[in-house]
């Protein structure tokens, strides 16, 4: 199944607290404070896979949370740092706060990683706030807490060039023809329910990704059909491909098919 919009539940771990200890040791009376700090909480981040092409995963993983981190340890020693959490996404994902609607990360690269909600910081621990007046303070610091986020994850393809066009014009035997994609082909309408992505290779060695668009109609932009909501994914698009059928069997017009489709391209937004 293509998955492209999920909203998600995230919470990065609450920091450890520190703790009040004091040194111990035969011979060594009144030992200063020696509570450590406690450890950081595990970060929530986004990290691009490319062997994924769908948030499929995500659709059953409503709420995400990053491990807590530890509680400090006597002898002026950390408690250790919370795991992060890693949702690994396809390139091309963008994750937005629903609350301020702000983009957190847009992952347009391989290797890409964005860290979405931030650990809480782990507290100090009690020998941090020993000075001349207080040599044996008997307090420390609480972790901080992990944030904490609604967000909606949106995949919007990376293809250099994509193909639109009515449906049954050709748009998959383009595909299929110019690249190694093995998209579904038919003469049927809607053949194509989800986008294909395929990468074609020209002649000085170098590539590019084509896309093919489910097949658009007059009213998509209304919602008629199916291929209006996978617009977005040509969004990006550096170059837009349209495909026309001069056959004219259908009973259409080829010109008042190319006018048709650059009106519902026009009403997209
Ligand atoms: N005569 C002719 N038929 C073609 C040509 N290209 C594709 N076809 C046929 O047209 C039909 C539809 O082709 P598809 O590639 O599935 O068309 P599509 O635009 O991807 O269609 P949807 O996915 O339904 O939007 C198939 O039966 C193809 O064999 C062409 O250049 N000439
Ligand atoms: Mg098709």
């Amino acid at each position: 199944m293509f998955i492209d919009k999920v909203t998600l539940s995230i919470k990065a771990g609450r920091g450890g607290d520190g703790i009040v200890a004091y040194r111990r040791e035969k011979y060594v009376p009144l030992g200063g404070p020696a509570g450590g700090d406690g450890g950081r909480g595990g970060n929530v981040i986004f990290m691009v896979d490319t062997n994924k092409s769908t948030l499929l995963d995500l659709r059953y993983n409503r709420l995400i949370v990053a491990d807590d981190g530890e509680r400090g340890k006597p002898k002026k020693m950390h408690g250790a740092d919370g795991i992060d959490y890693v949702v690994r996404v396809p390139l091309g994902t963008l994750v937005k706060d629903i609350k301020s609607d702000r983009i957190i990360a847009d992952l347009t690269h391989v290797d890409q990683q964005v860290i979405v909600a931030a650990g809480g910081k782990g507290g100090l621990g009690n020998y941090h706030f020993m000075s001349s007046r207080n040599t044996a303070p008997d307090f420390c610091e609480n972790g901080e807490l992990g944030e904490e986020k609604d967000v909606i994850v949106e995949l919007k393809l990376l293809a250099d060039a994509g193909l639109v066009g009515f449906p049954s014009v050709g748009k998959s035997t383009f595909l299929s023809v110019v690249s190694a994609a093995r998209p579904e082909i038919a003469d049927y309408p809607f053949t194509t329910i989800v986008p294909n992505l395929g990468v074609v290779k020209v002649a000085d060695g170098r590539s590019f990704v084509l896309a093919d668009l489910p097949g658009l109609i007059e009213g998509a932009h209304q919602g008629k059909g199916l291929g209006y909501q996978f617009l977005k994914h040509i969004e990006r698009c550096r170059v837009i491909i349209h495909i026309i059928d001069m056959g004219a069997e259908d009973g259409r017009d080829p010109i008042n098919d190319y006018e048709v489709i650059n009106n519902e391209l026009r009403a997209y937004q």
